[in-house]
């Protein structure tokens, strides 16, 4: 089926849902006969980047290297959606100038810190209170917003399959899909 190759990159934090929303993404576009592959954490932080943590340096070459591989897959002509917290501004701007300009879409998963907080899936927001993480995103490691992003995902009480289907609306009227 015919596609217009693109990163779909998400950015939030820790327990903000990108996770579920890239998982349920991937299984729309494969549903609807698209090529499509899913970068996070599961995938590459347990091996292209098993050597980096989570200071700020760590961080901005864990981005990097994502980047680039996203890149590679838009050579290969695949939808490339990613997820992870990527927390600042800079290094998600260094990613959207390694491709052309419309195939960099930036999705905010906009679910407040609280919200994330109360979730807690893992319980390390409770491990990061307690001081027992150091260098946690939203509690002693900064999250930098997006100022401008061609989606944003309120992410605390819309459902699932609405905020999928605003980002596959988006999808089609710009002809990706
Ligand atoms: C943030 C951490 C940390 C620290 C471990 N800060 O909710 P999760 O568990 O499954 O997702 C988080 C994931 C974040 O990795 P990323 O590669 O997305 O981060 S970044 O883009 O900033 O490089 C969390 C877990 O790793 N985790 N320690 N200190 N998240």
């Amino acid at each position: 089926k015919n596609q217009k190759p693109c990163i779909l990159w998400f950015t939030g934090l820790s327990g903000s849902g990108k996770s579920t929303l890239a998982n349920a993404l991937e299984a729309k576009l494969f549903e609807l006969g698209f090529h499509t592959y899913l970068l996070d954490g599961d995938n590459v932080r347990h091996g292209l980047n098993v050597d980096l943590g989570f200071d700020d340096n760590a961080r901005v070459e864990n981005i990097r290297r994502v980047g680039e591989v996203a890149k590679l897959f838009v050579d290969s002509g695949t939808i490339i959606i990613t997820a992870f917290i990527s927390p600042f501004i800079s290094d998600r701007a260094q990613v959207r100038s390694l491709v052309k300009e419309d195939e960099f879409i930036e999705i905010f998963v906009d679910t407040p810190l609280e919200v994330c907080e109360s979730r807690d899936p893992k319980g390390l927001y409770k491990k990061a209170r307690a001081g027992e993480i150091k260098n946690f995103t939203g509690i002693d490691s900064p999250y930098e917003k997006p100022l401008k992003s061609e989606l944003h995902i309120v992410n605390d009480k819309t459902e699932l399959n609405e905020n999928i289907d605003k980002i596959t609306d988006y999808l089609k009227t710009n002809g990706y899909i």
